[in-house]
Formats: C-alpha cells, sequence, structure tokens
C-alpha cells in the first residue's frame, strides 16, 4: 500500500508534535497497515519538517544492527534514520532529559565520512576508503512510542528513535586497526552493563555503513563528505535519570562520556 502524501505529512506531524511535547503515542501500525517504504516517506517528511525550522542534515544512522539491539527491540532487521545538527551534544554538555520523553543510551560506533560515498554494490572496503576516522560514542535514543513497543516500520517512520549523539574527539584512521576488534565497556555510574566487540556490529562496523549507503541509493542519495554515521548499537540500550554518568569505553579510541540533567 502507498500512503497518500496528505496522510505521510499528518504522521509526520503528528510524531514532531510527540517530540515537542514530550508525549508518547501508539504505534502508526496499530491504526493502519503501514509499509516499510510509507514509513520512510514519513521519516523524510519529518526531516523536511525539522530542515524547514532551519535544521541542518549532518549525517546518517543505522539501528538495529546488532543481535543485542535486535533482541532487546523484537525486530530483526537493520533500519537507517537522519541525523540532524540540533541532535549533536558538544563534549561536556549534558543530555536534556527534560527534553526527552524516556531516553535511553547505547554505545556506537561511529564514522566521518571524508569523502562522497553512493551506490548500490557499496562494500565495507569502499567505507573504509571514504571514511577520515573512526570514533567511540554514545547515542541517546528517545522513541515517540509508549514503552518504546514499535514495528519494524513504526520504528522507521519514527527516525529509528533517533534524538542526542555525542562523539568522542580522538579517532583512528580506519584501516589502522580491526574495526571488528574494538572492544567496549558500557558502564552507568561506573558499573559496567555490558561489553562487546565491533564485530557484534553485523560482523563488521564497515559492513553496517556500506549497507545504510546501499539502502540511501534506493532513494537516489548517498553519503557526503563531512557527514556522521553512527553504526548502531553494539549493545542493549538502558534507561537513564537525571545525575547518571554514561560511560562508553573503547579500545583503540577515545571513551566518551556523559552525564544526564
Ligand atoms: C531503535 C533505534 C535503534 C540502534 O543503534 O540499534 C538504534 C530503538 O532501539 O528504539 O539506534
Ligand atoms: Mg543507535
Amino acid at each position: 500500500m502507498t500512503l497518500p502524501k496528505n496522510e505521510v505529512e499528518h504522521w509526520a506531524e503528528v510524531l514532531a508534535e510527540a517530540v515537542r511535547h514530550r508525549t508518547e503515542m501508539s504505534g502508526i501500525s496499530k491504526s493502519l497497515d503501514l509499509s516499510p517504504e510509507d514509513a520512510y516517506a514519513i521519516q523524510s517528511a519529518g526531516i523536511e519538517l525539522r530542515t524547514i525550522a532551519g535544521e541542518r542534515i549532518v549525517g546518517a544512522k543505522a539501528g538495529l544492527t546488532s543481535r543485542a539491539k535486535q533482541l532487546q527491540m523484537g525486530v530483526d532487521a537493520p533500519i537507517y534514520g537522519v541525523l540532524t545538527e540540533g541532535m549533536l551534544l558538544a563534549p561536556g554538555d549534558p543530555i536534556p532529559i527534560d527534553q526527552l520523553i524516556h531516553p535511553r543510551c547505547e554505545p556506537e560506533l561511529v564514522f566521518l565520512i571524508g569523502h562522497d560515498l553512493a551506490g548500490n554494490n557499496v562494500t565495507a572496503d569502499d567505507v573504509l576508503d571514504c571514511t577520515d576516522s573512526v570514533r567511540g560514542g554514545i547515542e541517546v535514543i528517545d522513541s515517540r512510542y509508549a514503552r518504546f513497543e514499535f514495528t519494524f516500520a513504526d520504528v522507521i517512520a519514527d527516525n529509528t528513535s533517533a534524538a542526542k549523539y555525542l562523539v568522542g574527539s580522538e579517532g583512528v584512521s580506519p584501516r589502522s586497526v580491526d574495526l571488528r576488534e574494538i572492544r567496549c565497556s558500557f558502564s552507568l555510574n561506573g558499573e559496567v552493563v555490558g561489553t562487546a566487540t565491533g564485530d557484534a556490529l553485523l560482523g563488521d562496523p564497515a559492513e553496517c555503513v556500506a549497507a545504510l549507503v546501499r539502502h540511501l541509493a534506493f532513494g537516489g542519495s548517498g553519503l557526503c563528505a563531512g557527514d556522521t554515521v553512527l553504526a548502531g548499537g553494539l549493545m542493549d540500550a538502558i534507561a537513564i535519570q537525571p545525575g547518571d554518568v554514561i560511560r562508553a569505553s573503547y579500545s583503540a579510541v577515545e571513551d566518551v562520556e556523559v552525564t544526564a540533567q
């Protein structure tokens, strides 16, 4: 089914309202039979609302690229979303809990893209060629759906729960280490809540970015030099409260720490 344009715009507005008013909503799929294609159309309409409001697109994200995240969310295929300028937290910035509904944090590997990359046969190797630096990061996700309950299409429409993200300031050149072997230890208030290695991401974090580029090719776009790309949560996301200190420690790349306020 293809959703008419006015319905696409309607759902994009409903999701934008949920963000603005910090209100949870029920899954769109509960009201209609939403296809992934329609869901990506709603996501794009939502991003258009943000750009009309003056926000700049700064990159893209892959989600549900680790088995841990797929099991946690009950969805078993990767999804793709858009990062805008307003989502970036600078080093030292707290997570503004009072602007969010029910935020969770997850550790991520971040690719800083140095050269444009597009096409439906892009490989992990191409991604390494076009990446300037790989960094550690933390993503703050905040589903607009009650209790983070959604279908594959619902979460796509909701721009894959994107809310905020942070990027470590020191990274590595992508071929100087084996990205699959980067170890990550994730802690909340000094207590380790999970560990994983890069290969938790579809076997290879660069493959997650390649799959994202192949997805973008369907819509006739790609990654641009200067883009930031999140490769997907390495492990289960954790719910956060004001005062929490969240830290992702990585081998090979700089650790990232943030406080929730
Ligand atoms: C969906 C967002 C998934 C990731 O890294 O897997 C995501 C969610 O868990 O709400 O960002
Ligand atoms: Mg994520």
